[in-house]
């Protein structure tokens, strides 16, 4: 076999070794006798290494004009396309999810790098009159410098491009800290950084666990920006951690996302909807529907076709491009998805489809479970409130239009939803009234473009949004500029009164 490939931090546009001198493993869930790599298990004096290269470099990349920035990101992103192959496939292999998903994580990490290098040529600002005579007034955005990104499994390229290539835009510098579960596409990221030529220090990688490396990638003084996606229990931390010294946090944290099915609804259509929707990405997804509420004339045939559906996928190794759902990340989250269903067993939901641990054969060496789906939820019940972040579908029932909205934003959550209808009126109504940062109609819960602002209410996040221009409000502050071309002294609010 050879030895494995050991990866080291990039601090600094160097490789480097762990002062630790330790490292970990990082094996395919799918088949845990495939180690895509060993990797730096890093300290703190690690990461602050990372934060130093990345201040300094600041003092330079803030000065380099946005479209020279927006240039490189841009032979950065045609990297990306050329590399898309090799990016995937290393993927499914840290990560689990099918090959055909992948492919789909690195092109949406490809369209937020093309997107940004794009924005080095507007950043737009604006003029405004100002109310004196001969008087000038105007906005730019500007930069503040390092910022520490903690990033997901789920998405282990598309999230930290979200993070990274506004951030680079607006001119500020980085350190990374992907997740212990799949911290190799961002090393290719990185790498693809580097040779295109991002200057030394600009990002910088330091690999191992968020509980080791968060204090210092969240206090270091340096650091002005804190963004972070997973879970709403370590981002209530993470927001904590840096009320304290103001320094800015973007959230993007749980769902529970639900898909409404009103009784004039395409059926058909709904079940290709909640089975993406559910079962994609083993439904390891912020945006993952985990909850389908189905009027009641339509629930009993619309189940009937999901749980035909729901059993035939074929569920295995996502290199193998007949496979439709690959494994849980990790034993711990194959144990928490395992422990949901008995909780939903003993509430009494009726499992009508799956539950158990897929086992035998190839399946031995993964962590597998069946597609999942319980009906006879009610707003009681744990499954209905908490995030399972695995293949596990709770369905409910209504009676009313009125009904299935109260359903809907009954979540401590925001994220993503969405309506089957064919009633224009219910489709406008619904997309006003459930509150959250992600709408859609006739289309499943999952499915964000990177040019509209992603992120939810509520406990999902903490008001910001990532993507689009929106992100742009993250990573750069306004400043309003006035200058004064009268040769004498006026005073707002006093000579003009
Ligand atoms: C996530 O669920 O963490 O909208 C991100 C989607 C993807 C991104 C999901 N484009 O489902």
């Amino acid at each position: 076999m050879g030895d494995p490939k050991v990866f080291k931090n990039f601090i600094n546009g160097k490789w480097v070794e762990s002062k630790s001198g330790k490292t970990f493993e990082n094996r395919n869930p799918a088949d845990t006798d495939d180690l895509v790599g060993v990797f730096q298990k890093s300290t703190p004096d690690d990461v602050n290494a990372a934060i130093d290269a990345a201040a300094k470099a600041y003092k330079k990349w803030r000065l380099v004009p946005a479209p020279r920035r927006g240039e490189i990101l841009y032979q950065v992103a045609n990297r990306l396309v050329k590399e898309k192959e090799a990016i995937s496939q290393q993927m499914t292999r840290e990560m689990g999810k099918i090959i055909k998903e992948t492919r789909g994580d690195t092109q949406e990490a490809i369209d937020m790098t093309y997107y940004m290098a794009g924005e080095g040529r507007r950043l737009f600002g604006m003029t405004t009159p100002s109310e004196m005579a001969n008087k000038f007034n105007m906005t730019i955005r500007q930069p503040l410098g390092v910022c520490s990104f903690i990033t997901p499994w789920n998405f282990p390229i598309a999230i930290p491009s979200w993070k990274m290539m506004p951030a680079l835009i607006c001119g500020n510098t980085i350190v990374i800290k992907p997740a212990t579960d799949t911290p190799a596409s961002v090393a290719y990221l990185m790498k693809v950084c580097e040779e295109e030529g991002i200057p030394p220090g600009v990002v910088n990688m330091v690999t191992g666990s968020g509980g080791a490396l968060g204090d210092a990638l969240i206090n270091n003084p340096a650091v002005k920006v804190v963004s972070f996606t997973g879970s709403t229990e370590v981002g209530r931390k993470v927001s904590e951690a840096c009320a304290t010294n103001f320094k800015h946090s973007c959230l993007e944290m749980g769902g529970k996302n639900v898909q409404i099915v009103m009784d004039d609804a395409d059926i058909d259509l709904a079940v290709d909807g909640a089975l993406w929707g559910a079962f994609g990405t083993t439904g390891q997804r912020c945006t993952a529907t985990s909850r389908l509420i189905i009027h009641k004339a339509v629930a009993d045939s619309m189940v009937s076709k999901l749980v035909e559906r729901a059993k035939k996928l074929k569920v295995g190794n996502g290199l193998d491009e007949s496979v439709e759902m690959g494994p849980c990340i990790n034993q711990g989250q194959l144990e928490t998805v395992l422990s949901y269903i008995e909780i939903g067993k003993k509430e009494g939901a009726t499992l009508v489809t799956g539950g158990e641990k897929l086992t035998g054969g190839d399946y031995d060496k993964g962590f597998f479970v069946q597609p999942t789906v319980f009906t006879g939820v009610t707003q009681q019940m744990r499954i209905w409130k908490e995030e399972i972040f695995g293949p596990v579908l709770g369905v409910g029932t209504f009676d009313s239009f009125d009904q299935a909205i109260e359903m809907a934003n009954d979540t401590a959550y925001g994220l993503s939803a969405s309506i089957y209808t064919r009633d224009v009126n219910k489709a406008y109504t619904a997309m006003r009234d459930v509150y959250t940062g992600i709408f859609y109609v006739n289309a499943p819960t999952i499915g964000a473009e990177t040019h509209l602002p992603f992120g939810g209410t509520k406990e999902t996040g903490n008001g910001h949004r990532e993507a689009a221009t929106a992100a742009l409000d993250v990573f750069s502050e306004w400043k309003s500029i006035y200058v004064d071309f009268s040769g004498a002294l006026q005073r707002a609010q006093i000579d003009n009164a």
